[in-house]
């Protein structure tokens, strides 16, 4: 299989067909923007009300590339499954990327967990967008970048559950539900509860879980005999060296908003997307100025 998409990606006619996208109609968005080799997103959760999906075609406009890669969880089709939610700008998202592909950028789909349906398709395209179990990206200066989602790594690292995030909104109603506790144990004559010591204890448990995550993928890559690893999942972005592996984690588009892309010269840059502030990008060896919890 691997193979296969080495291949696939190094095929001649796929090159000749990219180069097709400079032809591009007046409509095509990217138009008069720096073009990038490949551009990796993941976890856009489209079908819930978290999902950015303004944001994600925002960033879709700015950053035009020869390949795009969907790590995963791009439809969250278990949220679905609970409810409909489908606006149309996230219709507008898959209509965009599918474009994308039609304009001759080459669309590589490697399904998660909350899209596992997707996983049903391996090896089929639907309207230009190829769906893989996994990817191969190769760098312009040779580096093998194996891309997954990241999810098999769960049954692998000793957390059942993965704690590495815990949301703005979730962390504002365990304040205050904190409130209300202490209120009433108060009244019992109880002692404080001291909830920043259990939120520490919980941040440290995501922030293990996080370390876990990312080695345990590193060392899995290493083992495979590829350069680096290429993931989503924790919604955590990250661009470091592990044992001699370059682990990126694209990160997500619930809340992070954010991107691993490939410039033409091959340096891999992780962009933090915030289209209203001036400085959106973070430099290229930094790690994305985001904790896992605001406390
Ligand atoms: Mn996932």
């Amino acid at each position: 299989m691997l193979k296969k998409v080495d291949e696939f990606i190094s095929m001649p006619s796929i090159t000749s067909f990219v180069d097709d996208t400079h032809s591009s109609s007046a409509d095509d968005d990217g138009e008069g923007k720096i073009r990038y080799r490949a551009v990796f997103i993941s976890d856009l959760h489209l079908g819930t009300p978290g999902c950015q999906a303004e944001e994600v075609l925002s960033f879709l406009k700015e950053f035009p590339s020869d390949k795009l890669y969907l790590v995963g969880d791009i439809i969250d089709g278990w949220q679905l499954k609970r409810g409909w939610f489908w606006p149309q700008s996230h219709n507008d998202v898959v209509q965009k990327l599918l474009r994308r592909a039609r304009k001759g950028c080459q669309v590589i789909y490697v399904p998660g967990n909350h899209d596992e349906f997707a996983r049903d398709f391996f090896n089929h395209s639907f309207g230009g967008v190829e769906v893989h179990e996994e990817a191969v990206h190769t760098t312009v200066d040779g580096r093998r970048l194996w891309v997954i989602h990241g999810d098999h790594f769960d049954g692998v690292i000793q957390y059942a559950k993965w704690l590495a995030y815990l949301g703005d909104n979730a962390y504002t109603l365990v304040l205050k539900l904190n409130r209300h506790l202490n209120h009433w144990r108060a009244k019992l004559g109880l002692p404080y509860w001291s909830l920043s010591q259990y939120l520490k204890h919980r941040v440290k448990t995501a922030l293990n879980y996080v370390t876990d995550f990312e080695v345990a993928v590193s060392h899995e890559a290493a083992k495979r005999g590829y350069n680096g690893v290429v993931c989503g999942h924790i919604h955590r972005a990250q661009m470091r060296e592990i044992d001699g592996i370059l682990y990126c984690n694209d990160g997500d588009w619930v809340e992070s908003r954010s991107a691993l892309v490939e410039h033409m010269d091959g340096h891999l840059e992780i962009i933090n997307w915030h289209p209203d502030l001036e400085n959106s990008r973070l430099g290229t060896l930094s790690t994305p100025a985001r904790e896992a919890v605001a406390v």
